[in-house]
């Protein structure tokens, strides 16, 4: 028995046992074989990353962050059926307006998709006279919905619940700047149709870097939150100053499991932090950023995909109970 709720076994889960040499100070370990989604997968596109996998059919869907090689950000559909070797569509997803006066979008990054009450709905960060939070629903991976923006400019990181909380769904958004924003903090928002948001609530700011320097500069979630009885399980990236720039790291945090803008614990290390090559050389070096998680509710086994260094996607493994303990054990 593992400490998840609501999380149904996915016995295919990409999985790699931890070796005896692994870095005992974090509680996730690298995939041997990262990265495993290379730049140019796709025809067009000069990186691929930040992007979002679920289980579906049997395999394996995502959305998948393309840059194209004029430097155009979109989203594009894949599938897989191991969750490791992929196929990503060379076209970004062509969404249907679900109302005719919906705005276009200037250009979409960075997606999360989450199964709620059996609709796969995708959120990404959406340009409409700057960044904001976009969101749509697919049944199916191949026809894809787009429905009014969550928020207006300027909000980054949009991150749904996989279910709804006190009858309303639930959101994390990170409101922040046009630009490279110095700033940023964790906000949870409702709604009762995905529509019409609102009861905003501050969940974290940045913490002091004489605390946890990873974290400083900014925060924002990560994959879906994941259901445990230790409360919900937030994965979400930190971001230091360094005198080269951002680096881009991640941790995790408990949140309560009916109000979770009420925080029980959050990691004062870093899980991962750029080291590899690959998530230190590259279009922005030293970027890791998770977007998704997939999670086994038998074996407790999670794989998270990460982007890294704004090039290519990787995985890193953990188990919950060992993530959470982790958590509790050394808290901010
Ligand atoms: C953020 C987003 C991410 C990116 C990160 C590092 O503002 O654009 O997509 O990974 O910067 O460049």
């Amino acid at each position: 028995m593992s400490i998840l709720i609501n999380t149904p076994p996915l016995p295919n889960i990409p999985w790699e046992a931890k070796q005896e040499s692994f870095d005992k100070r974090s509680p996730m370990w690298r995939y041997s074989g990262n990265p495993v989604i290379p730049r140019n997968l796709s025809a067009n596109s000069n990186s691929i990353f930040n992007s979002a996998v679920v289980p579906f059919n049997g395999g394996f869907a995502g959305v998948f962050r393309c840059d194209d090689t004029s430097r155009r950000m979109n989203i594009h559909a894949g599938e897989s059926k191991d969750g490791i070797n992929w196929i990503i569509k060379d076209n970004p997803i062509d969404f249907i307006k679900t109302n005719p006066d919906l705005p276009d979008s200037e250009y979409k990054y960075d997606p999360r998709v989450v199964l709620i009450d059996g609709r796969w709905y995708v959120i990404w960060c959406n340009g409409y006279h700057g960044p904001c939070i976009g969101i749509g629903y697919t049944d199916d991976f191949e026809k894809f919905y787009m429905m009014e923006n969550v928020t207006m400019p300027f909000n980054r990181n949009g991150v749904l619940f996989p279910r709804k909380i006190n009858g309303r769904y639930a959101i994390f958004t990170r409101p922040s700047d046009s630009g490279h924003t110095q700033f940023g903090d964790i906000i949870y928002s409702e709604s009762p149709d995905l529509e019409f948001w609102g009861r905003h609530r501050h969940v974290m700011s940045p913490v002091n870097s004489s605390q946890s320097g990873w974290q400083s500069t900014k925060i924002g979630a990560g994959p879906a939150p994941i259901e445990t009885t230790q409360g919900w399980l937030m994965i979400y990236h930190g971001v230091l100053t360094s005198c080269n720039g951002f680096v881009y790291s991640f941790g995790g945090a408990l949140l309560d499991l009916d109000k979770p803008w009420q925080v029980i614990a959050r990691s004062r290390p870093y899980f991962i932090s750029p080291q590899e090559i690959y998530e230190c050389a590259g279009d922005v070096p030293n970027v890791t950023f998770p977007c998704a998680a997939l999670v086994d509710g038998n074996t407790g086994r999670i794989a998270v995909y990460y982007g890294c260094a704004d090039t290519v996607t990787s995985l890193t493994f953990g188990m919950v109970d060992e993530i959470v303990d982790f958590i509790k054990k050394n808290p901010v």
